[in-house]
């Protein structure tokens, strides 16, 4: 159940349903290793998404700015491993894309509360724009944007549903796109949350 949105971005609606409860108890696991925390951006705002991440690399954010790190700098720890479930279904979905051999080095984990929300923006912090990110969705439905490769563009409107993984990559990779605020509601499996898990080759 494959859908091309543009040049490189494609969708595989409900490809992780099968795995989300393993999945939505490895990321509780990593979350009592280092906990969702709402990082506080250059300009001085409180994140309304919470972040936490595993693997070799974290990405985080705070006074200095935006980075790819070993540890967390909120606490000076080490990253929790990245499962091999996450690794594995990351792979195959890449894959699947048309992006074979991506080898995530980092993941970041999101978590939405009702009324939470990512103002639109690009992913360029990576090393090399060629690697795709995957991202994975749990939990609550989302209003995505998709815009184009000016923060003016206009943009398009997906819905992101519990299950549905995107494969960002080719021209798609650097792409402007945002969360619309959360709508409130009850996931069974997850509760009042959306959970994002995004897969990315740092360096
Ligand atoms: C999310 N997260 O639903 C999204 C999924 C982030 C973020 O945006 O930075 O944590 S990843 C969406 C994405 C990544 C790279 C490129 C494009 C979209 N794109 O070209 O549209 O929490
Ligand atoms: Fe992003």
């Amino acid at each position: 159940w494959q859908e091309t949105l543009a040049e490189g971005a494609v969708i595989l609606r409900r490809r992780a349903r099968e795995d989300a409860e393993a999945l939505y108890q490895q990321i509780m696991a990593i979350a009592e290793q280092n906990p969702f925390a709402h990082r506080i951006t250059p300009g001085g705002h409180r994140m309304s998404v919470a972040m936490t991440n595993c693997g070799d690399f974290g990405w985080s954010v705070d006074s200095r700015g935006y980075q790819y790190q070993q540890q967390d700098n909120l606490n000076g720890r080490k990253w929790p491993a990245m499962p091999p479930l996450f690794r594995t279904l990351a792979q195959q979905a890449a894959s699947e894309a048309g992006f074979p051999g991506f080898n995530p080095d980092a993941c970041l984990l999101n978590r939405y509360e009702p009324g939470a929300k990512l103002t639109l923006h690009q992913d360029k912090d990576e090393k090399d724009l060629r690697q795709p990110i995957v991202s994975v969705s749990l939990g609550l439905p989302a209003v995505f944007q998709f815009g184009g490769f000016e923060r003016g563009d206009s943009t398009q409107r997906v819905l992101l549903e519990h299950g549905d993984i995107v494969v960002w990559g080719g021209p798609s990779r650097l792409r402007y796109h945002g969360i619309l605020p959360l709508k409130p509601g009850v996931h069974p499996l997850v509760g009042a949350w959306r959970f994002n898990l995004t897969f990315r080759r740092a360096f």
